[in-house]
């Protein structure tokens, strides 16, 4: 793995968990994790089982106990890491944004694609996926139960920068992150509305905006924060964007996209609400109720039905038997787990695992047509 901070920890207690609780027909084996503070990087391995700390990623490349490397490091070098991995014909998982640009996400995909021809597969880190709730919700869409979508709103809302006094971390650098809100946490929702329903972002009209311009150089990081010094800098990307989306296909033809992404919801911590309406029902999430789904089957009699509110917790329900008894409930980390469960199943079968590096692509190229829209106002093709 490279990097062992905030997704260092998320990555590292799923390959050292999934093997615990899953029966998996390859078990990861924690070899190698590089950083460049090697006494940042050595704590964590100690905490975490990780057996070797290397100060240069490039080293994973040359070692024959590394088969898999996990790009767990800030968007600037997710695609000079992946595609040199990829090269040294080992499998990558890059955490999201796939990239910073989708110039960068177009060589990833090549590279992908060249290796996959050799057996060596790739995967862009879209966990929400793995979430129960959330991977119910594209069963039921699957099954048809909510007929022809006609409506998807999708928000993305989180309150870490709403703190003017909150310190110029990487994530509000553009060099470093690519863009902002919309990269860091609107990649998400694109990514989860689009596997939910099925429907692909066509074109989208769209405004984003920066409250805080200035904030204060960090002198020290903890989490997504951290503290400030007297230094000021430039904030370099947006705080928050907002964008309407028209899809493309002709599956459900006519159906409208809103989507909210922001760090600037007070209260609002880790909200990714999603509500999808179909001509047969309706359903929508909430992260901050991540055990629940919520359901409204318009089938049933009109005096009866309503939202359901349906604990995502039977050994029925995608994941979930892996895990406690019915009603004992999942956190944030177990989806990564469950990322590390498919993508060793996906391994071992020979097969291509989802999301694709081309799935991440798909999702820069609707960021840029964001941005692209933003700037001037009109709508813009994805
Ligand atoms: C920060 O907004 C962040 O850590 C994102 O970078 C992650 O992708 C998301 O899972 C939680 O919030």
């Amino acid at each position: 793995m490279v990097g062992y901070s905030f997704m260092g920890a998320a990555h590292s207690q799923a390959w050292r968990n999934a093997g615990a609780f899953f029966d998996l027909p390859l078990l990861p084996a924690m070899n190698v994790l590089s950083g460049r503070d090697t006494a940042a990087a050595g704590a964590v391995a100690r905490r975490f089982g990780w057996g070797d700390v290397v100060g240069d990623w490039k080293e994973l490349l040359v070692r024959d106990d590394v088969q898999l490397v996990d790009v767990c490091t800030p968007g600037d070098t997710h695609a000079e890491i992946s595609i040199a991995a990829l090269e040294a014909g080992k499998h990558v998982l890059c955490e999201k944004p796939l990239a910073n640009s989708v110039a960068e996400a177009e060589a990833m995909v090549a590279a992908a694609e060249s290796a996959a021809a050799q057996g060596v597969r790739s995967m862009v880190g879209f966990t929400y996926r793995r979430v129960p709730a959330i991977a119910l919700a594209r069963r039921l869409v699957q099954q048809g139960r909510l007929g022809t979508i006609r409506h998807v709103r999708a928000q993305y809302l989180q309150d870490w920068l709403a703190d003017p006094a909150s310190p110029l971390t990487w994530r509000l650098q553009r060099e470093r992150a690519g863009s902002g809100a919309l990269g860091d946490i609107g990649a998400h929702i694109v990514d989860l509305v689009q596997h939910i329903t099925g429907l692909t972002v066509g074109s989208v009209t769209a405004a984003t905006e920066t409250f805080v311009t200035e904030r204060p150089l960090p002198i020290e990081s903890a989490g997504l924060g951290g503290r400030g010094g007297d230094e000021m800098g430039a904030v370099t990307v947006d705080d928050a964007a907002v964008f309407l989306a028209r899809f493309a296909g002709t599956a459900h033809p006519g159906a409208l996209g809103v989507f909210e992404a922001t760090r600037f919801a007070n209260g609002r911590k880790n909200a990714i609400r999603i509500e999808v309406n179909g001509s047969d029902g309706s359903l929508a999430f909430d992260f901050e109720s991540m055990n629940e789904l919520s359901f409204h089957d318009a089938t049933l009699d009109a005096e009866t039905a309503g939202f359901r509110r349906i604990l995502v917790t039977e050994p029925q329900h995608p994941y979930v038997g892996g895990w406690w008894p019915a009603g004992h409930g999942l956190g944030y980390e177990h989806a990564f787990t469950h990322q590390v469960v498919d993508l060793m199943n996906d391994l071992a079968g020979g097969r291509e695992p989802a999301p694709s590096f081309a799935d991440g692509l798909q999702v820069q190229r609707v960021l840029a047509a964001v941005e692209a829209s933003a700037g001037s106002g009109a709508w813009q093709h994805v």
